[in-house]
């Protein structure tokens, strides 16, 4: 199943990394999308009406006001999008500190923070 935005047709179902941080489905059903996990509907249809095309819609006419419709069924997974490419950590230089200087962290308590030693 596709929009009309989708640039190939419904073939394929693609993330991207903006899809980490959005949610488009709810998992654990507590009423709300939960982050990362997005909803992939897949729809399969005959060509019900034998017109050779699959999936489209024949107008009602005065002749035949229910004309008969190609059927579908959908089916739909949830996905979690992951993020599997390892960090990469670029350290700062080696430096020498001191036990002895105090400093003040975030919580307010005072304690020693690594200072470079010159
Ligand atoms: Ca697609
Ligand atoms: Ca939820
Ligand atoms: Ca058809």
């Amino acid at each position: 199943m596709y929009n009309f935005l989708d640039e190939d047709g419904g073939q394929y179902v693609k993330f991207c990394c903006e899809d980490l941080t959005t949610a488009g489905a709810d998992v654990d059903r507590d009423g709300k999308l939960d982050t990362m996990f997005h909803q992939v509907i897949l729809r399969v249809w005959d060509d019900g009406n034998k017109d050779g095309c699959i999936g489209c819609w024949v107008l009602p006419t005065t002749a035949d006001p229910y004309p008969r419709q190609d059927n579908y069924n959908d089916t739909w997974a949830n996905v979690k999008v992951d993020n599997k490419v390892p960090p990469v950590l670029t350290c700062p230089p080696n430096i020498t500190v001191s036990c002895e200087a105090p400093i003040t962290t975030n919580g307010g308590t005072t304690g020693y923070l690594p200072q470079q030693m010159y």
